[in-house]
């Protein structure tokens, strides 16, 4: 455990916030999912990020004086009967040996000590949008303690330093990242080598559950998607409750959570194994295109550049196979090809699929492409089945593909290099046994 690391973040933190303020990051909630069962745990990625902690009903409080800073973790305490239920808790003991910070209380002291660090703030840096009862709490006692008029002024939102910190990985969190893609690698191979005729979505998205499990991925980074055929088009399917077709599609979003962090790739595959020449048409081009839109990765770049090639390079496409008519320029400037390419060319990921750091500044302005930062590349093609715009060869073709790009000094390095995705990689693969 390298409590180092995350005790350098909350100096980072600290050293961004306001004199004379206090910031509070709180555990993630256990969510139920139906009467008295809970879904499995999963911790808060900004509260993660700060203190490396997995355990719920913790929160995390630093303190910026004038001159001085403190940081204040709150655990759980220790239970018997509860942890006869729930498991073994860390402890306020334990706690304070492991984690680099000045004190460890436990959670039943926080209003107590939350009440007491209040004296002389100025600001306050909560998370704005949860509803957490814990809280809810605490905003009481800063409404009591501000002047009515300055406490929209004082508060600020706590995530949004956290959050501009993760956008630029350390090479712990790439090498991370890289775990989880090897997991999802695997499961993607294994997926498009067996057979699949007369098979449902859901055996499929089993089969991926398995692997990641299996290999020490402890969940999936988001529901999987195993869109056979026209259901492709609907842009996040999750039933994946249909038999899957001889001579179809299958559009399949699918990654793993490593060590909370995220995977997130997309592969289109034949269920026979082949492409037909129509869906060969329509995979070569968002192929093409993802390739193309790939290489221009740089720092520097801006993601709407990225966006503005993809469409470009779509629209083109789709004019020479005559799913569109007219000029391109055109044709982009009237919107037209957003009803086939109706998503963005891609996302920041880190420890949640989609990561939360900005895409603009304070100002407005597009951040842009820099060392560090890890985004997604994933242009598609939906063509619905009952568009009788379309030629009717391509209806209920979708077909997306998507990577996860690492932006570097030199360019840009595809951290998932390696899994298949030409016609003829994934022709290969399939075996008819
Ligand atoms: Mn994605």
């Amino acid at each position: 455990m390298d409590e180092q690391l995350y005790k350098s973040r909350r100096t980072t933190y600290l050293a961004r916030m306001k004199k004379r303020s206090i910031a509070l990051f709180f555990s993630a909630p256990l969510k139920t999912r139906s009467n008295d069962t809970e879904y499995p745990y999963r911790q808060d990625s900004d509260f993660y990020y700060l203190t490396g902690f997995k355990e719920d009903n913790s929160v995390l409080l630093l303190i910026k004086e004038k001159n001085s800073t403190q940081e204040i973790l709150f655990v759980q305490k220790k239970d018997p009967t509860l942890e006869l239920w729930t498991g073994k808790r860390l402890g306020e003991k334990e706690a304070k040996k492991r984690f680099l910070v000045d004190k460890v209380y436990t959670t039943e002291e926080l209003h107590v000590r939350v009440n007491n660090s209040l004296l002389g703030k100025k600001k306050f840096y909560l998370d704005l949008v949860c509803e957490e009862k814990n809280l809810l709490h605490v905003r009481k006692l800063i409404k009591k303690r501000v002047k009515k008029s300055l406490y929209k002024k004082s508060t600020l939102h706590v995530r949004d330093i956290s959050q501009k910190m993760r956008a630029i990985k350390t090479s712990h969190e790439i090498e991370l990242i890289k775990k989880a893609l090897m997991i999802t690698k695997d499961a993607h191979h294994k997926v498009m080598a067996m057979p699949k005729i007369g098979r449902f979505e859901y055996e499929l998205q089993a089969e991926f559950e398995y692997e990641f499990k299996k290999n020490g991925a402890y969940s999936d980074a988001y529901t999987t998607i195993i869109a056979g055929g026209d259901n492709g088009n609907t842009l996040h399917y999750i039933n994946n409750s249909q038999k899957l077709i001889d001579t179809e599609l299958i559009l399949i979003d699918a990654g793993c959570e490593y060590e909370m962090y995220a995977s997130d790739i997309t592969r289109t595959i034949p269920v026979n194994g082949k492409f037909s020449e129509a869906q060969k048409e329509v995979y070569e081009l968002v192929l093409a295109t993802e390739m193309k839109v790939i290489e221009t990765i740089q720092e520097g770049v801006l993601r709407s550049d990225l966006q503005l090639m993809a469409r470009e390079l779509l629209c083109e496409g789709m004019v020479a196979l005559g799913i569109l008519e007219g000029d391109v320029a055109e044709l982009i400037k009237e919107e037209k090809d957003r009803k086939y390419f109706p998503h963005g060319i891609g996302h920041w990921m880190g420890l949640d699929v989609h990561d939360p750091c900005p895409y603009k500044d304070k100002k407005g302005r597009e951040i842009p492409l820099a060392d560090g930062m890890v985004m997604t590349i994933e242009p598609g093609l939906y063509l619905p089945l009952d568009d009788a715009n379309l030629p009717e060869k391509y209806r209920g073709i979708a077909v997306r593909i998507e990577d996860n790009i690492l932006v570097t000094k030199e360019g840009y390095e595809n951290l998932s290099f390696g899994i298949a995705k030409t016609v003829e990689e994934i022709e290969a693969l399939y075996s008819r046994t």
